[in-house]
């Protein structure tokens, strides 16, 4: 097995902190151009026209892409230290909390990452081998869902330990690299939110986030 990763961006950290906290050894490749560190190979994208990481390559030669979908396959092959939940309950919350950071925090955190800088012209969404253009009107839609994701996830905190509640998981990974990211955007937590704070503190001082 091996995953594709491209140096810090937000996608492949989530895989890389999940195999980080589980222990897992695995053969790590970086799929960008050693030439253009801001863009996938050419070589990546013609033998995995998804064009996008993380990606899970297996011994069989199948492949499995989307963060979530290969740290849940490699949740079933390693069930120790479960980061997707111990039952019914904590499974759907964790779902409905990653679903929730993915969409509403590291997706509003893309829209204005993709649609300002400018490395990324013409590549306005990832995954693409069409030129998409960068809308500056989606930039700032995504600032403002960004600060609605803040509040959300504020008002979550305040009433538990982690995302899905007292147990560290993949919502809370989700989470994490949407933060990182936007603060990398100098997109900050808002004064208010105390909980994101105590929160953001502790899961950054895990080593697996420290990578
Ligand atoms: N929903 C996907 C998103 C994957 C994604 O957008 N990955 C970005 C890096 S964060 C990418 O591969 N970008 C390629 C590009 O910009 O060319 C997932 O969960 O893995």
């Amino acid at each position: 097995m091996k995953l594709y990763t491209w140096l810090s961006a937000p996608n492949p950290r989530r895989a890389l902190i999940f195999v980080a906290e589980k222990a897992i050894d695995i053969d790590i490749e970086e799929a960008s151009d050693p030439d253009n560190p801001g863009q996938l190979s050419k070589r990546y994208c013609e033998k995995y026209p998804h064009r996008r990481v993380p990606l899970l390559e297996l011994d069989d030669g199948d492949w499995i892409a989307e963060a979530a979908a290969v740290c849940k396959y490699l949740e079933a092959l390693y069930p120790d230290n479960p980061l997707f939940g111990r039952n019914a309950k904590e499974a759907a919350l964790i779902e409905m909390w990653d679903r929730l950071a993915e969409w509403e925090g590291l997706m509003a955190v893309s829209e204005v990452f993709r649609n300002t800088h400018r490395l990324f012209v013409g590549r306005g969404l990832a995954g693409y081998d069409i030129q998409i253009p960068q809308i500056s009107e989606l930039a700032e839609r995504g600032k403002l869902r960004l600060g609605r994701f803040f509040n959300k996830i504020d008002e979550r905190l305040d009433q538990n330990e982690y995302l899905a509640g007292d147990i560290f998981s993949f919502a809370d990974i989700t989470a994490l690299c949407a933060i990182d990211f936007s603060l990398s955007r100098k997109l900050i937590i808002p004064e208010n939110c105390c909980n994101v704070k105590r929160w953001y503190q502790a899961v950054s001082e895990r080593p697996s986030a420290i990578g």
